[in-house]
């Protein structure tokens, strides 16, 4: 292990960090900056059995996965769901092409050696970027210079679902040229729950690959990446249609200047554009042909970020601009066409100022983030429009509307920490967050089941009028350490004005169509007072040279205080319990996850109870040779049958009961191994 010093906006952070050479990742990775509590986690391709690294993921304390199929997680960090908890990669976001998140943020994550998840836990300062109302996760992939040129070769295997995992990647490093190239393919038959029964459209499959280039200069240095993913068809069984067919491909390129007086000035430009079919007769029973949907959607995204840095202050602009589309017709009917989306675009534009000040006994930053947010849409069309009425009242209503939209806010953060004494450390933050709507929850002008991948199985319709979010929090903890223990505390509190959620719509002419296509009664996007709050414990004893314990508890509530109700699909208490023992060339960890039941739910978005579970998972790698890692699992030892609460519910039927939450996967052997020469 070693410790590098990196300088990230104006405050230096020690990050505690692995090259990713073994598989062997250090398991608590909590740590404090000059003035924030941060978590930064290496993304383990090696012993994460998940497609989409949820295992990695859900065991950051304070972070869940809503799974609505297998590569199609989304993730919740502190009860904010979906679009309202921002995914960056390297500092800058992607758009996904479904407005249900099919293919959603993490969807895109590929595993590269220095792929890790970086979160400002809290409230993020402004320089994590704007419309984040909290916290905000950014993967990225920062280049090792002091590393060495390498190739690493994994496959790995697991038995009950016969999946595959193979990836590929290639560094080549000199003094001031770093070339790498990764590739993988992942895919999966039907997997089975812990009853041995096939779990409903687990099947998966995908592949891509990833460039990334460094060029040191005199006094610059240039980064680039370029990503491609195919996701084949992948079955979302919690929602109306599986997935066809995503591509997704994205760049970005950056120089970074040292300026005089120990400034730095760095550029970026990105973008992505990724295109998707998905329908719901493919990969799933349908009763007549006529009820056949095939949905045609494709976003891009352009954005350029500048930034200019010293010591104590940051300051940058930053620009993007993405463009949606989105028609839905029925491969047996020539004339059915509904243009749901029609060259939506959203513009975003902000500006941000970060002052940080440090002496031995505290440190205090300050920031304010001025943000304009513009969307527009073109006008739609339905192929009933002329001989039904409610249609023909809803295309009209949306293509008379004023559809150009704008909102405009400041954010303002401050992040204060004292050193109590030379093992206690004392953090609190305060924040006027804000976030302008998404389109899916402007432009949905007919009700449809798009939710933005909440997938309650509601028909929504948007609301052009809608307002931005204003969050109000405060987050404060303490940081105890000493060479053997490390324990963190923190609790928060994010009083939300104008949260968006769905409520009942009363416009008469969708709730009519609404009940005649699928007999529910639609919800409406609308502003509403909500609150979350909850605390974290992140706990790790160094028990000997070989033994190491890991505790992590976190606990959330989200409420919608205009009708005393709970929110959606808020992940339930949780508490992870990781115990790692290395002996010679064994490492066995054994992670015991217990999850309580979870009453807390929203009867609007027809949320169930759930039942609380205790799951046993035991990893082992060898160290067989220089270089060459074995890893032998067994995720759910006991074979415990389970649904978690954040499981997709349904919607496809199969060997596990309709309208029911997803199980889990059942006990699963994996065998992996991984050669770095
Ligand atoms: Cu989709």
């Amino acid at each position: 292990m070693k410790n590098t010093l990196k300088f990230i906006g104006g405050t230096t952070l020690f990050v505690v960090s692995l090259h990713a050479s073994a598989s062997d990742y250090e398991v608590i990775t909590v740590h404090g900056s000059a003035t924030h509590m941060q978590d930064v986690t290496p993304l383990d391709s090696q012993r994460d059995i998940s497609p989409d690294f949820t295992d990695t993921l859900n065991a950051i304390n304070g972070i869940s996965v809503n799974h609505n199929g297998p590569v199609t997680g989304v993730l919740q960090y502190r009860g904010l769901i979906g679009d309202h908890i921002p995914v960056l990669f390297d500092g800058v976001g992607i758009a996904g092409a479904g407005p249900n998140a099919m293919d959603s943020p993490i969807s895109h994550i590929m595993a590269t050696s220095n792929t890790q998840v970086n979160i400002y836990k809290g409230v993020a300062p402004v320089i994590a970027g704007p419309e984040t109302l909290t916290a905000s996760v950014d993967i990225t992939q920062n280049i090792d210079w002091d590393s060495f040129s390498n190739t690493q070769l994994f496959w790995r295997g697991t038995d009950n679902g016969k999946a595959q995992y193979i990836r590929a990647q290639h560094e080549e490093i000199t003094e001031d040229i770093y070339l790498s190239g990764t590739g993988f393919y992942q895919t999966s038959d039907h997997s089975e729950n812990g009853n041995s029964a096939q779990r409903s459209q687990s099947f998966y499959k995908r592949y891509g690959g990833q460039g990334q280039f460094g060029l040191k200069q005199d006094n610059g240095e240039w980064l680039g990446s370029f990503q491609h993913q195919y996701t084949g068809p992948s079955g979302t069984a919690a929602l109306n249609m599986d997935i066809n067919y995503i591509a997704a491909t994205w760049a970005r390129l950056s120089y970074t200047w040292e300026a005089p007086a120990n400034a730095e000035v760095k550029m970026t430009l990105y973008g992505n554009r990724n295109t998707h079919d998905m329908d719901n007769f493919s990969l799933r029973e349908i009763s007549e042909p006529m009820a056949k949907r095939l949905n045609s959607v494709d976003s891009q995204l352009q954005g350029v970020k500048a930034s200019w840095t010293n010591a104590t202050w940051q300051a940058g602009l930053q620009w993007q601009t993405q463009a949606h589309n989105s028609l839905i017709t029925n491969p047996n009917s020539e004339n059915f066409a509904i243009v749901n989306f029609n060259d939506v675009q959203r513009s975003r534009t902000n500006a941000f100022i970060h002052y940080t000040t440090t002496d031995s006994v505290q440190s205090f930053s300050f920031g304010v983030q001025p943000t304009q947010v513009k969307m527009h849409a073109d006008n739609v069309s339905h192929h009933m429009q002329q001989n039904q009425v409610s249609i023909a009242k809803l295309v009209n209503d949306f293509n008379t509307a004023d559809k150009a939209l704008s909102w405009q806010f400041i954010d303002w953060v401050g992040n204060y920490k004292r050193v109590l004494n030379p093992n206690l450390d004392w953090f609190f933050d305060v924040g006027l967050k804000h976030k302008a709507p998404a389109y899916t929850q402007v432009y949905v002008w007919f009700p449809l089941g798009i939710s933005g991948g909440l997938a309650d199985g509601n028909n929504y319709i948007g609301e052009l009028a809608l307002k931005h979010e204003t969050a109000k929090s405060i987050n404060t903890g303490l940081l105890w350490e000493t060479p053997t223990l490390t324990i963190q505390a923190q609790i928060y509190l994010s009083d939300i004005d104008d949260y968006i959620t769905g409520m009942p719509s009363t416009n008469e002419a969708v709730n009519m169509l609404s009940m005649m296509m699928s007999n529910k009664t639609p919800l409406q996007w609308s502003n509403v007072n909500s609150q979350l709050y909850g605390m974290e414990i992140d706990l790790s004893y160094q028990i000997s040279q070989q033994q190491n314990l890991v505790l992590k508890a976190s606990i959330s509530r989200g409420r919608n205080m205009d009708n005393s109700t709970e929110l959606f699909r808020i992940a339930p208490a949780k508490l992870y319990a990781i115990w790692q023992i290395e002996h010679e060339r064994w490492t066995y960890r054994i992670k015991q996850t217990l999850v309580q039941n979870q009453d807390n739910i929203s009867l609007l978005n027809n949320e169930t109870p759930s039942t609380g579970y205790a799951v046993t998972d035991v990893i082992s790698t060898y160290r067989a040779a220089t270089g060459l890692t074995v890893t032998i699992g067994v995720n759910n030892v006991f074979a415990k049958n389970y649904q978690d609460h954040l499981a997709g519910i349904n919607r496809v039927g199969g060997a596990e009961p309709i309208s029911e939450r997803l199980s889990a996967l059942g006990r699963t052997f994996s065998i992996g191994i991984g050669y770095q020469f």
